[in-house]
């Protein structure tokens, strides 16, 4: 994030290392692998699931890359029990994954899924016996299509479907769950989703895309009271994606684009849910949707916050922008994993520290890793040697973070396994283990 910490907010951390300790991560640092629902579950049309928009998104020509889509992915809600014992084997202590909400209220409203629920109590049951805390992310972007139907985000309304879909949730595994986040990267699904058209719904208008904005902070605002009132010891988060919003080049008109790409991509969503208020920048847009009483309903108390980092985003100046700014590629000559993603394990480093200051709670990065394309050998062995190197530089980073004083808390890798990445369908790899999509066998990679 590029913007200066508010001096009134926190005392700012001093940013003169103080003596490294042996290890600068707390004995209690939780170590662990995240995935989602639609990228690795598959059985899309199995035991009663609804549709999500992201089914019907793929079922759009060229949405996708290859036309992939997640019917099957990794199989994984026929294969958990192999993929529990991959963590096992791994040896993290903690497994984060999303529940679909489609497979749970199969119209997103209404009377739950047995079959749904049944498969969630399974997975978390078989964490459990592994000796894996299981945290449960609410919502990775798989909306009910029926909701969307309905209105979606658009819709006011969409805030309370949540708050019943989280009742549900709570009610069944709060027994055994307590680590919640509400809500996957709002900032990108909305983004993406209303304003540059990459996601469902694909709509490019203002009105939408700000009160989309609004309903999922009350959504979350909303599920947070449930879980508190349901789930004994539950202890709970959001995550948001937090990357540095910078210009494409030293002028003041990307300078300001870079600002406004901030606000949207960083801000929008942490600043109201955990600091009371919208960033000025957009404070206006936001005002036709905001009700009395709203910022205190969304403003909600939580425990700790989750960071998705990969590498900084660019923004750059474009008049025939209504929010501000156009998305822009980094510079040409910055380092680039081996899918184009820049490389700069100090933005992660000051990704951490400014949030700290910021929102002033601890943080887990909920994920971190390097996409690739790789090709498996006969024997399906791969040496991902970038990726470790990658993992590497940014785990020094964190590490970095903590002895400059932010308190980060745990890492969760992502991902466990090979999965649908979106757009890129299965082109892009994240997984530390390969999945051969055609055997759906799984390789741990070095
Ligand atoms: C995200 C999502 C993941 C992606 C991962 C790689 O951060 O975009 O949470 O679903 O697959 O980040 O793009």
């Amino acid at each position: 994030m590029t913007h200066a910490a508010d001096p009134a907010a926190r005392p700012t951390l001093s940013k003169t290392p103080s003596p490294r300790p042996r290890d600068p991560l707390r004995p209690d640092f939780v170590w662990g692998a995240s995935t989602s629902s639609y990228q690795i579950e598959g059985a899309a049309r199995e035991d009663g699931r609804g549709e999500s928009v992201w089914d019907l998104f793929c079922r759009q020509p060229g949405r996708i890359q290859n036309g992939d889509t997640g019917d099957v992915a990794c199989d994984h809600y026929h294969r958990y029990r192999e993929d529990v014992a991959l963590l096992r084997d791994l040896g993290v202590g903690a497994y984060r994954f999303s529940i679909a909400w489609p497979r749970v209220l199969p119209s997103g409203r209404g009377s739950p899924n047995e079959a749904g629920l049944a498969f969630y109590d399974r997975l978390v049951d078989g964490l459990l016996s592994a000796g894996i805390e299981p945290w449960v992310c609410l919502y990775h972007w798989d909306l009910p299509q029926a909701l969307q139907e309905a209105g979606g985000w658009a819709n006011r309304d969409c805030a309370s479907w949540f708050a019943d879909y989280a009742r549900v949730v709570a009610s069944r595994l709060g027994d055994r769950v307590k680590r919640f986040a509400t809500f996957n990267e709002p900032s990108v699904f909305t983004l993406f989703g209303y304003a540059f058209g990459w996601h469902p719904p694909a709509a490019d208008d203002a009105a939408s895309h700000h009160a989309a904005i609004h309903h999922v902070n009350l959504a979350h605002g909303m599920a947070i009271d449930v879980l508190r009132d349901y789930v004994i010891g539950a202890s709970l988060g959001a995550i948001h994606n937090m990357q540095p919003a910078r210009p494409v080049q030293a002028t003041p008109e990307d300078r300001a684009a870079a600002r406004m790409l901030d606000c949207y991509w960083n801000r929008a969503f942490a600043d109201p849910q955990m600091r009371g208020a919208y960033p000025d920048a957009i404070a206006s847009r936001m005002a036709p949707f905001c009700r009395d009483g709203d910022l205190e309903r969304i403003h909600r108390p939580a425990d700790w916050l989750g960071i998705n980092h990969y590498s900084p985003v660019y923004a750059r100046a474009d008049s025939a922008s209504r929010l501000g700014f156009a998305w822009s590629d980094a510079p040409a000559d910055a380092p680039r994993s081996p899918i184009g993603w820049q490389i700069d394990p100090a933005a992660f480093r000051d990704v951490l520290l400014d949030a700290c200051d910021r929102y002033g709670l601890p943080i887990y990065v909920t994920e971190n890793g390097a996409g690739a394309v790789e090709l498996a050998d006969a024997s399906g062995a791969i040496d991902d040697r970038e990726r470790i190197a990658y993992l590497a530089a940014y785990l020094e980073a964190l590490e970095e973070a903590t002895v400059l004083g932010a308190d980060v808390r745990g890492y969760f890798v992502w991902s466990l396994l090979d999965n649908f990445e979106w757009g890129a369908g299965y082109a892009n790899r994240f997984g530390i283990v390969r999945v051969d999509l055609t055997t759906q066998a799984r390789t741990p990679k070095a």
